[in-house]
């Protein structure tokens, strides 16, 4: 059976998404990166990036969100367009749009935000508005169509992991410029689906606590100089 290494942050829920959309049979394996356990050997084997998720499916390991969407769609037929270049270019563009952009820059915001020990404006306003922009221009095209690619997809899955999480990235008010994919966010966590992917984190008792212990597993600069 197709095994899910997963924790409850945003780029592992996107993959619970599509997985419960397909509905694959699928066997969840908690990796707890606040102990520590995505620098196991064990789960470097599986991505050496020592990050959440990854999958292995028979003898193919995907790691990396992005391409573990692409593959599950791209093995199923759910989810993505009907191949034409026309619709593949649009899917690669925005699978990389979000990867490239809306996760890291989403990820660097809330770390600046809520966990550089030294609150700096300058790094803080940058992710927040390169974040925001980002969204912002998936606002602007959710104005026109109802899901990115007209039909409900794993571009939309890619945005929700993160989306969903816009007042953590932006502030409070974080949604007031947002309503289009407000709109598309809410339609979303209301799926089964969805709802199943984020209760996924509950099955398995992972450390909530942000002390020395996670700062050393998940902060790692904080205590290995660069050169
Ligand atoms: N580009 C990767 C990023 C993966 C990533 O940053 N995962 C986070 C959770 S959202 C993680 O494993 N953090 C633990 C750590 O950095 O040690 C993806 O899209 O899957």
């Amino acid at each position: 059976m197709l095994k899910f290494y997963y924790s409850g942050a945003p780029n592992p829920t996107k993959v619970a998404l599509m997985l419960e959309e397909t509905g694959l049979p699928y066997e969840p394996i908690a990796v707890d990166t606040r102990k520590g356990d995505q620098h196991k050997p064990e789960f470097m084997a599986i991505n050496p990036n020592a990050k959440v998720p990854a999958i292995v499916d028979g003898d193919a390991t995907v790691f990396d969100s992005s391409a573990i969407l692409l593959y599950l769609g791209e093995k199923t037929g759910k989810f993505i367009p009907a191949k034409s270049d026309k619709a593949r270019g649009e899917l690669l563009s925005w699978m990389f749009f979000v990867s490239s952009g809306v996760g890291p820059y989403s990820g660097q915001s809330v770390h600046f935000r809520a966990y550089a020990p030294e609150k700096n404006e300058y790094a803080i306003n940058r992710y927040a508005y390169e974040a925001q922009r980002h969204f912002g221009i998936i606002n602007e095209r959710l104005a026109k169509n109802k899901y990115m690619l007209g039909d409900y997809s794993i571009v939309d899955m890619n945005i929700w992991g993160w989306a969903r999480l816009i007042p953590n990235i932006l502030g409070e008010n974080g949604w007031a410029k947002f309503p289009n994919l407000k709109r598309m966010v809410d339609e979303i966590s209301a799926r089964p689906a969805a709802q199943r992917a984020v209760a996924l984190k509950d099955k398995h008792k992972f450390k909530t606590e942000m002390d020395e212990e996670a700062k050393n597993a998940m902060f790692r600069h904080m205590t290995t100089k660069v050169a």
